[in-house]
């Protein structure tokens, strides 16, 4: 929905990283009242609706009451999603951008501003990730290795994986 995208980018904002810009509280869960959001974006809970329904990655979901809704991923402020920990695929992939290769290589992928490092499950969804900032480069995760080395993988409900960290002996470029 082109015309509800300035909207949908703000409520990802108040959804994953800044829940005051809208006035309202997110609870440890990371849930958020749907009346309260509705009224501190300033939009009906239809067009909320919609927004939720057409959204192009599946950002957010509704509680089965439909009273509360969250971010299904991509939080900065600290909410535990009550993920189980899953056996990853061999493979998983990250997108990302030539200027941070550099870094990456030493420091593997750190998780920067979010909760966890994201990775997609097919280099296609990951060369969208890193196109996001430019020209995409697109790195292999060896994720089953991490997993039977330990590394606890989680999938948000909308097919992104997410885990702590990736150190660089599991990254191919
Ligand atoms: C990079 C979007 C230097 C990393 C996407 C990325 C995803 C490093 C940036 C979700 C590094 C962080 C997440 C290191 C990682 N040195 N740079 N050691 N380790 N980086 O936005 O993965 O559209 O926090 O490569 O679709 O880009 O917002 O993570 O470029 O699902 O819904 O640091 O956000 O979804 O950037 O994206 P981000 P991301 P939305």
């Amino acid at each position: 929905m082109e015309q509800h995208k300035k909207t949908s980018k703000f409520i990802a904002l108040v959804l994953r990283h800044e829940p005051q810009a809208a006035g309202i509280t997110l609870d440890r869960h990371g849930w958020a009242d749907v009346d309260a959001l509705c009224r501190g974006v300033g939009i009906s809970r239809q067009v909320l609706e919609e927004i939720v329904a057409t959204d192009e990655k599946q950002r957010y979901r509704f509680s089965p009451d439909g009273t509360m809704i969250r971010a299904n991923q991509g939080h900065s402020v600290a909410v535990d999603l009550e993920l189980s920990p899953l056996t990853p695929p061999e493979l998983l992939y990250h997108g990302t951008v030539g200027k941070f290769l550099p870094s990456i290589r030493q420091q593997g992928l750190q998780r920067q501003s979010r909760q966890y490092v994201h990775l997609s499950p097919d280099p296609e969804t990951a060369a969208k990730v890193g196109r996001r900032r430019g020209k995409p480069v697109v790195l292999l995760v060896h994720a089953g290795q991490m997993h039977r080395d330990g590394h606890c993988f989680y999938r948000a409900e909308n097919g992104v994986w997410l885990t702590e960290e990736v150190p660089p002996a599991y990254l191919r470029e």
